[in-house]
């Protein structure tokens, strides 16, 4: 799938902006920011907390010059199940809430009229949508009849909503309609393959590739192909040279289409216990991240994501993963931009009740209606960013319970599929199981590992920390013989609560129960990574062990620096990007 951009044969159109909106059911409608969670938005707690299907509308028109072009909607994100209306016609459903979709609509619109879309948004979760969740109906002695609970087994609020950009672009009759890259290095040259598909006549094709300066270093006329770059300036983590592929279709020497395409030439690669960027020994500094922001909740804004990217770079950051759902676009054009490394996330989370007497894969939970939908959502999410530079590595869970049986064929399922749709990127599942039990961490290329000692478990024993850590990895290391990254390990921490000797919930506690994961993980030569739960505080849902959200990040969820932030920064200064311990 290709992002929506502006050529001289495209044009696009972006809806954000403000919206009609309405609970289904309700006869008025009130105003209503895209993109945005519409939780926050208004001072009324049942639209916070409501569970159910809501309506956005829009009109707007279509100039006449489009009506000879093909045009098409997209909405980057709607959560979780939307449908989608274009004059009053059904165009378009969509299951899951974090990957884009879209349809073409030409033949629906009043060209050089107004048009209205309608878009309805579900949040009701199930066991066959991920992430996970039910709606438990409660019927009770202290409980109304009929008591409506959404339950879900994941650490985020449930935002709901259109959350990411509503686009209607243009193309011509004839069009790209996908292009696919993938790249290599030979001595000093870079390998570009690429295979562009169409859709339409069968044109001539032009495919430039250009470096930032816009200079053109290597053409082709074929649709599939492989491009040699003298000389290559790479893309890797801190220093992340993009170059341009311009693509060009031509009907009787006539410019059809033309589309262009960043990409970055990188390799990857596992060799024994190191994580290899361009043949070199990679470390990933960094965190597990959230789309959360006050107000927005996870509706995309430039200003959150760019400020983030700069307080990445501030700390000396180089990766993150997208726990725990694949972000925006948005987000992903700046990872390649910035030279970030991106451990890219399928929402799959909650699938654990932390209980093996109550088992989550089994007939009516996780089970082979939300096995389709696993592997439907693996394919939308690959098929969106298999040709970003930046996502270096796939994970298809997080803490799933990978020590139920049942787990073994599940995710042996996933991780064979996911390989196959991209045979370039390692896989990894992200495991709070113990090395001991987990059924599915053999079938992955790089161990992800949550702890929480001292905090969870040992509460306040900062002292524990060395001692479980080392005993733990060297026997996942044992066991495995696979690269280790550490991909939790953090403390809640209210900013401005201190105490020395630091206790739980101080800013001194995070500093030191930090520093001991860290300097521990320099004495193990197959951890390739740390990453530090949470970058910034955010929202979840109300429980007693949750102080206004999850307080983990090192910044405040407005993204200013807890102490631990200066500790962070001071250590991450001294750890190259290219480190072999
Ligand atoms: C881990 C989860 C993460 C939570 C975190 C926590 O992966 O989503 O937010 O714990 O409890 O189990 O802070």
């Amino acid at each position: 799938m290709l992002y929506p951009i502006e050529t001289e044969t495209r044009e696009v159109k972006d809806l954000s902006g403000i919206w009609d909106f309405k609970r289904d059911g309700e006869d008025s409608f009130i105003l209503m920011p895209v993109p945005a969670s519409y939780n926050d938005i208004t001072q009324d707690i049942t639209l916070r907390d409501y569970v159910g299907k809501v309506w956005y509308r829009k009109r707007t028109f279509i100039p006449i010059s489009w009506k000879e072009k093909r045009v098409f909607l997209r909405i980057g994100s709607a959560a979780h199940f939307s449908e989608v209306y274009v004059n009053n016609v059904k165009v378009m459903e969509h299951k899951g809430g974090f990957l884009p979709f879209e349809g073409e609509i030409s033949s629906l619109l009043k060209y050089g009229g107004e048009n209205e879309i309608l878009i309805s948004v579900d949040n009701t979760l199930s066991w066959d949508i991920l992430p996970p969740g039910e709606l438990k109906i409660i019927n009770d002695e202290m409980h109304p009849k009929e008591y409506k609970v959404l339950e879900y087994y994941f650490d985020f609020f449930n935002y709901s909503g259109i959350h990411r950009p509503v686009l209607l672009y243009t193309t011509p009759m004839t069009y790209i309609k996908d292009i696919k890259v993938e790249t290599d290095i030979k001595g000093k040259d870079g390998l570009v393959e690429y295979k562009v598909s169409l859709e339409g006549e069968i044109g001539n094709i032009i495919v430039n590739l250009r470096d930032e300066n816009g200079n053109l270093v290597a053409s082709s006329n074929s649709f599939n192909g492989m491009l040699e770059v003298k000389n290559a300036n790479l893309w890797e983590p801190g220093n992340p040279h993009l170059y341009t592929l311009e693509v060009k279709i031509f009907l009787d020497k006539k410019l059809i289409d033309c589309y262009r395409l960043d990409i970055g030439i990188r390799t990857i690669r596992i060799d024994g216990k190191r994580f290899l960027i361009n043949n070199k020994p990679f470390y990933f500094k960094g965190f597990g991240k959230h789309e959360d922001s006050d107000i927005r909740g996870k509706g995309l804004d430039h200003v959150i994501n760019i400020k983030d990217f700069n307080l990445l770079k501030w700390i000396g950051a180089n990766s993150f993963r997208t726990s725990h759902y694949p972000y925006s676009d948005e987000v992903l054009f700046l990872a390649d931009k910035y030279g970030i490394a991106v451990i890219e996330e399928a929402p799959a989370v909650g699938m654990n009740l932390w209980n093996p007497e109550n088992k989550v894969f089994r007939k009516g939970r996780v089970d082979e209606r939300t096995l389709e939908h696993h592997l439907q959502v693996m394919k939308e999410m690959i098929d969106r960013d298999k040709n970003h530079p930046s996502v270096v590595m796939w994970s298809v869970a997080n803490e799933a319970a990978t020590f139920e049986e049942e787990s073994e064929e599940y995710f042996k399922k996933i991780i064979e599929e996911t390989k196959k749709l991209d045979p370039t990127r390692p896989v990894t599942i992200v495991e709070s199981t113990s090395y001991k039990d987990t059924k599915v961490s053999k079938y992955v290329d790089v161990i992800c590992v949550n702890r929480y000692y001292s905090w969870y478990t040992d509460s306040g024993n900062l002292d524990i920390i060395e001692y479980q850590l080392e005993k733990e990895l060297k026997d996942w290391y044992d066991k495995f013989g696979k690269p280790i990254i550490l991909s939790e390990f953090g403390a809640d921490t209210i900013t401005g609560f201190h105490s020395d000797p630091p206790l739980m919930f101080t800013e001194e506690y995070q500093w030191e129960m930090l520093r001991r994961f860290m300097e521990t993980l320099d004495r193990l030569d197959f951890v390739i990574g740390e990453h530090i739960w949470n970058f910034a505080d955010f929202m979840t849902k109300q429980e007693v062990r949750r102080v206004l959200g999850n307080r983990k990040g090192v910044f405040t969820r407005q993204r200013q620096p807890k102490m631990a932030a200066h500790f962070v920064k001071e250590r991450w200064k001294k750890i190259p990007d290219f480190w072999e311990k």
